[in-house]
């Protein structure tokens, strides 16, 4: 029984984490991502915080229930088997590191020396396939166990279990209350983030929407960032290069072009959505006016350095309408936390491709420049 709400957490973790790695890395797979709903990613990476916090529990429960498996003598009965428990092995290791690094990954404390993204999709990998190999072997016991309701008086090919003596049905039912206690706290306490009337019980994550500057959560200060821009930002421009022609737009610039407002969230890859009322110029208008007409677009940030100076906005996301280069957050101008002077606001995307403190937009295919 663990084992099929594990099957169903790991599918639904393997699936959203896919997807946010395509968003994150367009190259090859950008037809495969979408803009709209506006809220798709905040489903999706939501489902994936909750689902791969509650596959702590439930991995726990599961290697109780088999660790006698373990002891068992002799411990290969032949090849086969020895390349069976192998896989095992394979997939046991790579699911609880694969687990610890995403929990610690939402606490943004990286105490190891290799990079998380890229290590946590690799043991995805590794863990879709040793996962069909191990469904594969034990699929003759899968069969059989749901062949069960048979008719009376036929053998159960899959138990009971010759030691399934009172007593031990006994304690492993109170394995499983707490098992299933375990996995109803660590959904409560994930998923409780993005219901406003019940936020509080969210005790597992480490950040409030609500809470920062202008009702909204701040991931990354500007102070953190190290991006200092003077109030009124009387020298700042953002730049637009199409080809090899090349645009600036001050404040003044940006608010003389055409205005729109959108309500739309941020969706951060920890897992917290929080939608809010962005206002500025429409970024087709913006590309329009420095002489562009379709292209991806290379979004550059003041920051100097750090991983989310930079993002990549495929042309499906670069020309959707209600895409911002965003001014105004309720109505007031943008705090510095929050990406003042401009900063891009685009539906369906991860937080972390928001980009903050904007300092120059590149379109790299298609611009008439
Ligand atoms: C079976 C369990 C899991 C699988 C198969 C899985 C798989 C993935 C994959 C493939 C990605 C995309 C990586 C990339 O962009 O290259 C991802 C991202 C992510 N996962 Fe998991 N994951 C699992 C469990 C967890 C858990 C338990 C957490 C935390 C509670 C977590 C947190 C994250 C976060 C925060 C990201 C986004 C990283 C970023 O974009 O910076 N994952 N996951
Ligand atoms: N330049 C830059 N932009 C950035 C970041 C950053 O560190 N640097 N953090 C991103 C992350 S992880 C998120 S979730 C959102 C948060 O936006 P907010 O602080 O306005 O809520 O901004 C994104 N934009
Ligand atoms: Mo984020």
């Amino acid at each position: 029984m663990i084992g099929r709400w594990l099957a169903l957490t790991f599918a639904l973790c393997l699936v959203t984490g896919f997807y946010s790695h395509l968003l994150q890395d367009p190259s090859t797979w950008a037809g495969v991502t979408f803009s709209r709903p506006v809220w798709l990613y905040g489903l999706t990476q939501t489902v994936h915080i909750v689902a791969g916090t509650v596959s702590i529990p439930l991995l726990l429960g599961k290697l109780w229930a088999v660790y006698p498996e373990l002891l068992r003598w002799p411990p290969v009965t032949s090849i086969l088997h020895a390349l069976e428990r192998a896989s095992i092995a394979v997939l046991v290791s790579a699911s609880l590191v694969e687990v610890a690094t995403g929990v610690i990954n939402t606490f943004e404390w990286y105490p190891w020396p290799f990079p998380f993204r890229e290590t946590h999709l690799a043991l995805a990998w590794v863990i879709l396939g040793s996962l069909l190999i191990h469904v594969a072997v034990k699929y003759p016991r899968i069969a059989a166990h749901w062949r069960r309701s048979r008719p009376a008086g036929t053998a159960d090919p899959a138990g009971p279990a010759p030691e399934d003596t009172h007593d031990a049905g006994r304690s492993r039912r109170r394995v499983l209350a707490l098992v299933a206690a375990g996995a109803v706290a660590a959904f409560v306490g994930t998923a409780s983030q993005n219901v406003p009337a019940v936020r509080d019980l969210a005790v597992f994550t480490p950040r409030r929407p609500g809470r920062g500057t202008q009702g909204l959560a701040v991931n990354r200060t500007a102070e953190a960032a190290g991006v200092a821009v003077p109030a009124g930002a009387p020298e700042w421009r953002l730049r637009v290069v199409v080809g090899d022609r090349v645009s600036e737009f001050g404040l003044a610039d940006l608010a003389a072009l055409p205005q729109a407002e959108h309500s739309l969230p941020i969706a951060c890859v920890e897992g917290w959505v929080q939608d809010a009322r962005w206002g500025g110029v429409p970024l087709t208008a913006l590309l329009e006016a420095a002489g562009a007409s379709a292209g991806d677009v290379v979004v550059e940030s003041l920051e100097r350095s750090g991983n989310y100076r930079m993002s990549i906005l495929p042309q499906h996301f670069a020309w959707d309408p209600l895409t911002l280069v965003a001014l105004r957050l309720e109505g007031e101008p943008l705090s510095l936390d929050h990406g003042f002077p401009a900063r891009l606001i685009a539906p369906g995307r991860p937080g972390v491709l928001q980009t903050k403190w904007l300092a120059e937009l590149r379109v790299i295919t298609g611009g008439r420049g």
